[in-house]
């Protein structure tokens, strides 16, 4: 079967992010067959269409390409197992979330039984599922991504980072990274206003305002990070580092908890103690590589 025609695909998974991707396969129109351990999950997909396999095992063998929506990676790994054999020769898409090293050794796995295999991250919520917002980060076999990348196509938008199996959970958690940082920072934000009785919805707009501005500079912290150059244009790291204090003050004062700002806190002490006071914030990267 050539990707011009509507591929057959398998869900193995059917929670909240499961139903949405078998509902989008059907909505474009591919053969789905689906398999989750509580049956009654599938019910409403069978209504439309789904076929609802009795095991793993039956569910991979029904179609070229199956795609793995679990909780984790150790349920992934338990629910997989047994439908080894029955994913040789065919592609094995896994977006449950993980790390790099597990998607590796899904990979490892993977090749071991004679399947493709395709690592996933999904940068959306189910609502989501179906529509161009939707980024769905893959990486893995080039050439299975090649022969399904239509068919993944319904998800949303399907963009393939390379080769290397763990680089799409990488760039997975690293966008979750940036987008919890921002929601400890807004909830902090929130509890502090909040100690005057603002109401959030008087807040919200200054802070998207705020955010949106600060989002510009982003750019020029990524080309100092990459060339090692963090000269400060303005706002050096040691001003920072002084004025940051009156958050941590105005908390403690305001009765709001200061767990959510402390980290920065303290990787701007650490800065300055190392003599990079009158750098650029974005020195502080390389603070947090532990490793080298
Ligand atoms: N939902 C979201 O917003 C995010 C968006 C980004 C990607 N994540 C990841 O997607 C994976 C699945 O998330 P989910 O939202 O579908 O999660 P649940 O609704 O909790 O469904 C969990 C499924 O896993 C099955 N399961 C759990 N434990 C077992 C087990 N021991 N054996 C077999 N299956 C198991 C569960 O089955 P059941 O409870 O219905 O029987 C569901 O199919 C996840 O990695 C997110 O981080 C979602």
């Amino acid at each position: 079967m050539t990707d011009d025609e509507q591929t057959p695909v398998t869900v193995i998974g059917l929670g909240d992010m499961g139903r949405a991707l078998a509902g989008a396969f059907l909505d474009a129109g591919h053969p789905t067959t689906v398999w989750n351990r509580t049956a009654s999950r599938a019910e409403a997909l069978a209504a439309r269409g789904a076929t609802v396999a009795a095991t793993p095992a039956e569910a991979a063998a029904a179609s070229p390409l199956t795609v793995v929506c679990l909780l984790d990676h150790g349920t992934a790994r338990e629910v997989l197992g047994p439908a080894a054999a029955a994913l040789r020769g065919r592609t094995l898409v896994d977006l449950t979330n993980g790390t790099p090293r597990q998607a590796r050794e899904n990979a490892e796995w993977a090749a071991e039984h004679g399947a493709d295999y395709v690592d996933g991250g999904i940068m959306a919520v189910p609502p989501m599922i179906g529509r161009p917002e939707a980024l769905v980060l893959y990486s893995g076999s080039p050439a299975a991504f090649a022969a399904h990348e239509r068919t993944l196509g319904a998800l949303g938008t399907a963009m393939h980072l390379g080769a290397d199996p763990g680089r799409a959970a990488l760039y997975d958690l690293a966008l979750l990274s940036a987008m919890y940082g921002m929601f400890g920072g807004f909830f902090h934000a929130l509890a502090l206003t909040g100690s005057e009785k603002i109401p959030a919805a008087e807040f919200t707009p200054l802070a998207i305002s705020w955010l949106n501005a600060m989002m510009t500079s982003l750019p020029a912290m990524a080309r100092a990070v990459d060339s090692g150059e963090h000269a400060a244009t303005g706002s050096n790291l040691g001003m920072q580092a002084a004025a940051y204090v009156n958050l941590l003050d105005a908390s403690r004062e305001q009765g709001v908890a200061t767990g959510p700002v402390e980290p920065m806190q303290a990787l701007l002490h650490r800065g300055v103690a190392a003599g990079h006071g009158g750098d650029g914030l974005s020195r502080l990267v390389e603070l947090l590589r532990v490793t080298s």
